[in-house]
């Protein structure tokens, strides 16, 4: 048969292109597929460089293939999140090619099997495909009724069967090893980038990261993830022999030279004797590549964490959830603030970066255990790759279950209507504006208070290996600096956007210092864009001035509030160290129209007006150098502040 892989744009509906992680479950079954004998073809749409909106690049991708191929089924598949990608899919295929068959896979199916009947394909594979996607393509050819095929759902007569599923595949050695030819892999890996993708963890100039899964699923049940719902042996942990992945690590290193290895599994420390063989077994290949891997913060010692670091590994992700005990043992995530404490000083110990989530939210969150999280984030994680996030009730899991029930959800519909609009439920007992108004603020500060790389050098880095069409528009900047936590020289080469500097607009949205990460000690740290901008004397005497109205406890009027894509002024502001939390300030005027009683950082917001500002008259205005701030300051001058009362910069 000739199967046409249809992968999911995990940015989808924004524009591609989408440098996000690669999924493995297609290229799992692509390999089945072929293993089996049938021609497999793909499309990815996550590559494409036309700026076309994410719909249109979907059908154009959609048409031309299902021309090219003539394909005899359509296979898709993705997790609740890519709920809009599969409807559109689904429906574009309906459309252009209504008369092929189009199976329907992957996480969504297999935690919420209804969504068969949401999203309508003629068949849906339900949990691990690799064999279900074969017997259907069997029952295909043969005529013989699709009853006898475990994990599947089809239609008769317009009503929807599900087949019981099938076991667990215990033997995972004897899965084909995944194919990723159907999803672009030469472009995924040529267009990898250090800036749009956090995963890579900039250790190479040129990243080349490839997925592999060493097991697969979980013995825990924490609340908000799947594996609380699963039963009997789909949840059982089931693991490959690590010869069988060092002969797949060799083989894909073979046929694509990658250099960096991101370990899929949902929990890769589930037993530590695996872990000490699969670091034995990939130093004995002297493969020059780093890797790095999800574990609990109670699986790991000091021994073994030195271990992982001489086999290669840079970065530890652990689920921290929150630094609440009782939020923790609300999730039943089964650690403690204590041992989180312990794991990220033993793997700093160790040299290996620490990544991490705090997710806000779970049903028992209080403003206290906010905060406590919050404290422990600004006191234990700003050195590390860690984010802070509101928690997300996905299908299959205890709390999406508590969200339907208390009303945060209010049907299912809906919730996968909006999903991709990644809406926040307030599934605790806090009022929606306590909810919003103590988390929202985390959330937007990303970059206060994180270390500057000092004896920045800025040079136009020549195109060497970024040979891609994807690096044609863009700037390659050299980055020649000195680590702030371990004092080595790091160098990067960054992709950043071209902006045009020539207008205030172009500078303000260079402005945000870059996130990058020690290539020694992995640590966080943040490349100033000052030099780049020329503005750090101009910045340095703004500060001071502002330092000398913090000192007099002086009240001020700040504007224009305005934001750069993608971060909030104030916290760029703040991490190049204008004390803004620390001023007085009295309210903010925007250029904008806003409607009444908008507020930002809990003060009121007026749009700039002679009445605002005859009533504010006799206080200083401080103009924030945004690509607004020329125009502010004119139209104060307008309405008739005098020149002295205005604090600005004179250009950005
Ligand atoms: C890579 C990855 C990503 C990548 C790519 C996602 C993608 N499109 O697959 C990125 C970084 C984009 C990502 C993002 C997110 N992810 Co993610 N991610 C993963 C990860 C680590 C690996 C996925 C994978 O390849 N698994 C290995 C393969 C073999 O398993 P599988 O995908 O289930 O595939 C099997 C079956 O599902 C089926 N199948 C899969 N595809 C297909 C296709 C066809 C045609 C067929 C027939 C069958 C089929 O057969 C496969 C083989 O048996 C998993 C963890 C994990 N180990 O699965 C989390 C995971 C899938 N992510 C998860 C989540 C929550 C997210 C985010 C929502 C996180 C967030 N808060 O932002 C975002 C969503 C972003 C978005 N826009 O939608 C959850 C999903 C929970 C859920 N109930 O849906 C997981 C399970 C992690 C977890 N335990 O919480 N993620
Ligand atoms: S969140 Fe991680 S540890 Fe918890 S059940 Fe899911 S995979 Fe397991």
């Amino acid at each position: 048969m000739r199967v046409l892989i249809v992968v999911p744009q995990s940015n989808y509906p924004s524009p591609p292109p989408c440098l996000d992680l690669l999924p493995q479950g297609f290229a799992y079954i692509a390999g089945s597929l072929k293993a089996h004998g049938h021609q497999v073809t793909g499309v990815n749409t996550s590559y494409d460089l036309s700026g076309k909106p994410g719909s249109v690049v979907l059908r154009e991708y959609l048409a031309k293939a299902i021309r090219e191929s003539e394909p005899d089924v359509i296979a898709t598949g993705a997790m609740a999140a890519e709920y809009l990608f599969l409807f559109d899919t689904i429906a574009i295929c309906r459309e252009l090619a209504p008369d092929t068959p189009i199976v329907c896979g992957g996480g969504i199916m297999t935690n919420d099997p209804t969504a068969f009947e949401r999203l309508r394909p003629d068949f849906s594979v339900m949990d691990e495909g690799e064999y279900t996607i074969v017997d259907l393509m069997d029952a295909l050819v043969s005529g013989d009724g699709y009853s006898y095929v475990k994990g599947l759902a089809y239609w008769q007569d317009e009503k929807a069967i599900y087949n019981p599923l099938r076991s667990a595949i215990k033997d995972l050695d004897a899965l084909p090893f995944p194919d990723f030819e159907p999803a672009n892999i030469h472009d995924y890996l040529a267009m990898q980038n250090q800036v749009d993708n956090y995963f890579h963890v900039r250790t190479r100039t040129n990243p080349r990261m490839l997925p592999i899964s060493t097991g697969r699923s979980c013995p825990y049940k924490c609340t908000f993830c799947q594996y609380s719902t699963v039963e009997g042996s789909r949840r059982k942990y089931r693991g490959r022999t690590m010869k069988s992945v060092i002969q797949e690590i060799e083989h894909f290193h073979d046929l694509y030279q990658f250099n960096l290895l991101k370990i899929y599994d949902d929990l890769f420390s589930v037993k530590e004797d695996r872990i000490r063989e699969f670091c034995s077994l990939l130093k004995q290949t002297k493969l020059d590549i780093q890797w790095n891997a999800s574990m609990r913060v109670c699986d790991v010692n000091l021994d073994l964490l030195k271990d992982m670091k001489s086999a290669g590994c840079i970065h530890i992700g652990y689920g921290f959830e929150s630094a609440s005990d009782m939020v923790l043992s609300s999730m039943n995530k089964r650690v403690t603030k204590k041992e989180i404490l312990n794991a990220i000083e033993l793997t700093e110990k160790a040299g290996i970066g620490v990544q991490g989530n705090f997710i806000y939210g779970d049903p028992a969150e209080t403003i206290e255990s906010i905060n406590e999280t919050s404290e422990f984030y600004h006191q234990h994680c700003l050195d590390h790759i860690v984010h802070n996030d509101y928690i997300m009730p996905y299908p299959g899991s205890p709390i999406f279950d508590h969200s339907l029930s208390c009303g945060a959800i209010t049907d299912k519909q809906s919730y996968y209507d909006t999903i991709h609009l990644r809406p926040r439920y307030n599934m605790t007992k806090l009022k929606r504006k306590d909810f919003i108004n103590s988390i929202e603020p985390i959330m937007q500060h990303k970059l206060a208070g994180t270390k500057f790389a000092e004896k920045i050098k800025l040079s136009n880095a020549n195109a060497g290996d970024f040979e891609h069409p994807y690096f044609h528009n863009k700037h390659l900047l050299g980055i020649n600096a000195t680590c702030p936590h371990c004092n080595e020289n790091i160098h990067y080469t960054l992709p950043r956007p071209k902006h045009n500097m020539a207008t205030p607009e172009g500078r303000f949205n260079a402005l945000p210092p870059v996130v990058q990460f020690c290539n020694h000690c992995h640590k966080r740290l943040l490349i100033s864009m000052l030099p780049y901008l020329d503005l750090e004397d101009k910045f340095t005497r703004f500060t001071e001035q502002l330092n000398e109205f913090v000192t007099a406890g002086t009240a001020v009027i700040v504007g224009p509030i305005a934001q750069t894509p993608g971060y909030y002024l104030f916290d760029i502001l703040e991490a190049y160290g204008f004390p803004l939390s620390k001023l007085n300030i009295h309210s903010f005027l925007t250029m904008k129209q806003t409607m009444g009683g908008t507020q930002y950082n809990g003060l009121s917001i007026s749009t700039i007006s002679d009445n605002c500002i005859k009533r504010y008259a006799s206080l200083p205005y401080v103009a924030l150098p945004t690509n607004e701030s020329d125009a502010f300051k004119h139209a104060l001058i307008d309405a008739g502040v005098h020149t002295d009362n205005i604090l600005s910069i004179d250009a950005l």
